[in-house]
């Protein structure tokens, strides 16, 4: 099994065993990747049932291209470093239809996006979601109706941006929707009336 889209470099499957000896059946099935002229990196790691063998989840990129930000909007910059799942800005203030990009500057070590929601009460729901979504970059199709903007993945060392128009007053929390990041890596966008 060798994907060179995706500068596949090594698979491991782990047979596991409980503490007394017990056979699991299941395998941790470990890919490691070689991301856009970077050292390699563990890209996914799944586990599974060994008795029938499920397809392996795999990461795709979005073959379109995104795009470019609206000249006329203000731009926002948002880091990610180390190892940390946080962004180092996590509040964002701006009025109803203000042009606004986010761009994210992926400094850490691992693979992150930023996705707008609607509300707090749809942070859990899309986050659960994504874990289930990596062949659409972790953006639930499912839960669509509550996401406002999602950002493609932003790989180590990428910058990733996203334009939107700021919505009606309210708070909105933009989140990481890769691989369960969304429970610690939030921030939230304030749009308060003019003036
Ligand atoms: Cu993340």
């Amino acid at each position: 099994m060798i994907d060179a889209s995706l500068g596949f470099v090594m698979a491991i499957d782990y047979r596991l065993q409980s503490a007394d000896g017990t056979p699991m059946d299941h395998t941790l099935h470990k890919t490691i990747h070689r991301v856009a002229g970077d050292e390699a990196t563990v890209s996914s790691v799944s586990t599974h049932s060994a008795h029938p063998s499920p397809p392996t989840p795999t990461i795709h990129r979005s073959s379109t291209q995104a795009a470019p930000p609206d000249p006329d909007s203000r731009i926002i910059k948002l880091r990610a470093k180390g190892i940390a799942l946080s962004y180092d800005v996590t509040e964002i203030h701006t009025q109803p239809g203000e042009k606004i990009t986010l761009r994210f500057i992926n400094a850490s070590d691992m693979v992150h996006n930023v996705v707008l929601v609607k509300s707090a009460g749809d942070i859990t729901p899309v986050g659960v979601a994504a874990i289930s979504a990596p062949a659409d970059e972790f953006v639930p199709k499912p839960e669509q109706g509550r996401i406002l903007a999602a950002s493609r993945l932003a790989y180590p060392g990428e910058t990733v941006d996203l334009s939107f128009t700021a919505p009606n007053v309210g708070t909105y929390p933009y989140i990481c929707t890769f691989s369960g990041h969304f429970t610690m890596m939030q921030g939230r966008l304030i749009v308060a009336p003019t003036g």
